[in-house]
């Protein structure tokens, strides 16, 4: 769930929500709801750690200050209850109207939450910024948890000192310090555990993250990485920060073994326009020379049929495939990736690994699920 609000639509639903929550509680005493507003000077992170709370990406990250310009909401669900997590504005000294609107939109919330999470850079030095957001917080009683993010920025050693220096000035319900870091401590987990026949990357929103992806897989010696280069959805919508995408290009890619491009992305990365199915053919040749693997370009987003392209040391070949009508056809490309990279962890060819995991796929797709609102799942396991 994702949008602009305006205050009272806001509060009602925070009533209804509270209500609804307190007649489930009859059934389940344990059940929480409650709501949660992240906030801080521009460009601390704030709406890349609402994306990677929610697992999703819902609201814009860039490198540029000032990206989020109106309140974001979206809902976080566990066994324990729903967290509303509200993204907002950078504070900032406002030098227009629309400054003032922002800065309004993102203070408006501190005294309409349950908890206030207040993102600082790892820094012991507390400027003017931080000492209005300081009076601001000392204004209201909703409890404050001080985020101090990017620590992968810093060294650890020092983490004590930023922590000190904000104690300091304002009573916290608590401190936490995160960053990406924590994908490379899972990264880890997994190198250092049961080591991988295969890896599958799918999205990937920023430099930092593709900066730990991309250690991780040189320092492991990763084998058979499939790259499936998520950057815009089946909807259209951009999955990737656009500063990202020349690191992507030069870093990312060039360590995978097999691409699963659909027809936008392929477009993108080759910057230009596909149609015809000559023009795919050309494409894949150029793309498997570009970035010097082998290339999988979906053909999904072509209307009369699902048929693919594989090149493969040079050679195109096409894998045929009919459009199945149905609405159940959420996280097809992730499928299939995954999928191949299944085959070439079991030692079979890419030729093989693409056909199976397209026959795979199919069966998924035929069998899918009709659960919940907008598109369902796929049915991973309709193979008894
Ligand atoms: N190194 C590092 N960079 C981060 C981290 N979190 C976010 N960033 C980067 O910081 C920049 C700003 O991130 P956003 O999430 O857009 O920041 P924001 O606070 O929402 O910014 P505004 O909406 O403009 O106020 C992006 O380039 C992110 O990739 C982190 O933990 N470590
Ligand atoms: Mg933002």
């Amino acid at each position: 769930m994702t949008g602009d609000i305006d205050n009272n639509r806001e509060m009602e639903q925070k009533t209804d929500m509270e209500e609804g929550m307190q007649s489930s509680g009859q059934d389940n005493q344990k059940l929480k709801s409650g709501f949660a507003t992240l906030i801080g000077r521009p460009n601390v992170g704030k709406s890349t750690l609402m994306n990677a709370l929610i697992g999703q990406k819902i609201a814009i990250t860039s490198k540029k200050p000032q990206t989020t310009r109106n309140r974001i909401r979206t809902v976080y669900t566990c066994e324990e209850g729903q967290i509303v997590f509200l993204d907002t504005p950078g504070i900032h000294k406002a030098k227009n109207k629309l400054g003032d609107y922002m800065v309004d939109a993102a203070e408006r919330t501190l005294s309409e939450v349950d908890v206030i999470l207040w993102l600082v850079e790892p820094s012991d030095y507390i400027g003017a910024g931080e000492k209005h957001i300081i009076e601001e917080l000392k204004k209201t009683k909703t409890p404050v948890i001080l985020v101090i993010n990017k620590i992968d920025t810093v060294k650890k050693e020092m983490l004590l000192t930023y922590i000190d220096a904000y104690r300091k000035e304002l009573d916290f319900a608590e401190i936490v310090p995160v960053s990406p870091a924590f994908l490379e401590k899972q990264l880890e987990c997994v190198f250092t555990d049961i080591v991988p026949d295969a890896v599958k990357i799918g999205m990937v929103t920023g430099i930092p993250q593709m900066e730990v992806i991309r250690n991780c897989l040189l320092r492991y010696g990763a084998r058979h990485v499939v790259m499936d280069t998520v950057m815009v959805s089946t909807s259209g919508k951009h999955l990737m920060e656009p500063e990202a995408l020349s690191y992507y290009r030069e870093k990312l890619l060039p360590l995978a073994e097999l691409y699963t491009p659909n027809l936008p992305e392929a477009e993108v990365l080759l910057k230009r326009t596909i149609k015809t199915r000559e023009e795919r053919v050309a494409a894949v040749r150029e793309f498997a020379l570009q970035y010097k693997g082998i290339v999988y370009l979906k053909g999904g987003h072509d209307e009369n049929s699902a048929d693919d392209l594989l090149c493969c040391q040079g050679r195109p070949i096409w894998i045929s495939g009919k459009h199945i009508d149905s609405g159940n056809t959420h996280g097809t490309g992730c499928t299939l990736s995954s999928a191949i990279a299944c085959g070439l962890a079991a030692e079979l060819t890419p030729e093989e690994s693409v056909r199976n995991a397209k026959d795979y796929l199919t069966g998924a797709i035929l069998d899918g699920m009709n659960l919940g609102n907008g598109n369902g799942p796929l049915n991973h396991m309709y193979r008894k």
